[in-house]
C-alpha cells in the first residue's frame, strides 16, 4: 500500500506529521530524495531527504521575508544572487523588483528545478523563462569561491546544514559570498527554526559575524518549518540598512508597485526585534 503519511524527522523527539493525500512525485536525485505530494491544508508540499522545504500555502511568508526586507532595504539593487531555491519562489518574488536587472541562481541539483516547475508551477509562475535570470547548475560554494560577478544583494535559500546544505553554512562559503557582494551589499539565509536549532543561530553569528560591520538575524513564523519563528541571517557593512527609516521603507514599497500578502514596511522593521533567548544565544 502507498505511503499515507509524510513524517518529518528533523528534530530529535519532535516532529510534524503530514498527510499524503496525493503522491506526485517520490525519486531519488543525484544528490538527493524529492518528494512532491499534495496535502489537504497546504496544498503542494516539497520536501528534500525528508525536510520540507515548501508548501503552495505558506510559501509566500518565506519567499516574500528573504526577498522583500534585503531588496528594499537596500534600495537601489539591480543584480541580485540566490543559492538554492529551486522551487522558484525565491526568483520569482526577486523579479517583483522593477529595478533588478539580472539574476543569477546557482542551484546544485537540476532535478529540483524541472520537477517544482512541474508540480509547482506557482512557485517558479514563469520565472525561469524570465530574460534577466541567469541559471548555473553548480555547488553554490564553488560558485562564490570563483566567481568573478558582484552583486547587491545574495539570498541563500538553502536547505538546513545537515547533508548537501552542510557546506552553505561554512565560513568558506560566507567569505565567498562577501567576496562576491557590492560595495554597500546585503546578504541574507535561511537559518533554521531557532527554538529547535538555537545552535545554528550561534554557530552562523560566530562565522559569518567577524566578516561583515553588521551582522544580525530577522524572523518570521512559517506554519510548515514547525517550532516556532524561523530566523533569517543578515550581514552588511552597513549598519543604516538594517533600520531604514519607516517612511523611506513605506515610499519604496509603494514605489516599487508589489502586492504582498505578509511583507509590510512595519512588520519589515518589527522583524529585526529578536525574542530574549535568541538574543541570548548571539
Ligand atoms: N528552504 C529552507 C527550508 C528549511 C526548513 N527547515 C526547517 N524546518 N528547519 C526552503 C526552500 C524554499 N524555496
Amino acid at each position: 500500500m502507498a505511503k499515507s503519511k509524510f513524517e518529518e524527522k528533523l528534530h530529535a523527539g519532535y516532529g510534524q506529521t503530514l498527510s499524503i493525500d496525493e503522491m506526485l512525485f517520490e525519486h531519488r536525485t543525484e544528490h538527493q530524495e524529492l518528494i512532491i505530494f499534495r496535502n489537504n491544508s497546504f496544498g503542494r508540499v516539497m520536501a528534500l531527504d525528508g525536510i520540507v522545504q515548501t508548501t503552495e500555502a505558506d510559501e509566500f511568508i518565506y519567499h516574500e521575508m528573504l526577498t522583500h526586507v534585503p531588496l528594499l532595504a537596500h534600495g537601489g539593487a539591480r543584480s541580485v544572487l540566490i543559492i538554492g531555491g529551486g522551487d522558484g519562489g525565491m526568483l520569482r518574488e526577486v523579479l517583483k523588483h522593477p529595478g533588478v536587472e539580472r539574476v543569477t541562481q546557482v542551484e546544485i541539483d537540476a532535478s529540483v528545478i524541472e520537477m517544482s516547475r512541474e508540480y509547482l508551477p506557482n512557485h517558479s509562475a514563469g520565472a525561469f523563462d524570465d530574460p534577466r535570470v541567469q541559471l548555473v547548475i553548480d555547488d553554490g560554494v564553488n560558485f562564490v569561491r570563483s566567481s568573478e560577478d558582484h552583486f547587491d544583494v545574495i539570498i541563500s535559500d538553502c536547505t538546513d546544514p545537515v547533508g548537501p546544505g552542510e557546506v552553505l553554512f561554512s565560513s568558506g562559503f560566507y567569505e565567498g559570498c562577501k567576496r562576491c557582494l557590492n560595495p554597500g551589499g546585503v546578504f541574507v539565509a535561511q537559518n533554521g527554526v531557532a527554538f529547535l536549532q538555537l545552535d545554528e543561530v550561534t554557530t552562523t553569528a560566530r562565522r559569518l559575524g567577524p566578516l561583515f560591520v553588521d551582522q544580525s538575524f530577522y524572523a518570521a513564523a512559517v506554519p510548515t518549518y514547525a517550532g516556532g519563528v524561523m530566523t533569517f541571517a543578515w550581514a552588511s557593512d552597513n549598519p543604516s540598512l538594517r533600520s531604514p527609516d519607516l517612511s523611506v521603507l513605506a515610499q519604496r514599497f509603494e514605489a516599487s508597485g508589489i502586492r504582498t500578502r505578509y511583507y509590510n514596511p512595519q512588520l519589515h522593521l518589527g522583524s529585526f526585534a529578536l525574542p530574549q533567548y535568541i538574543l541570548d544565544a548571539l
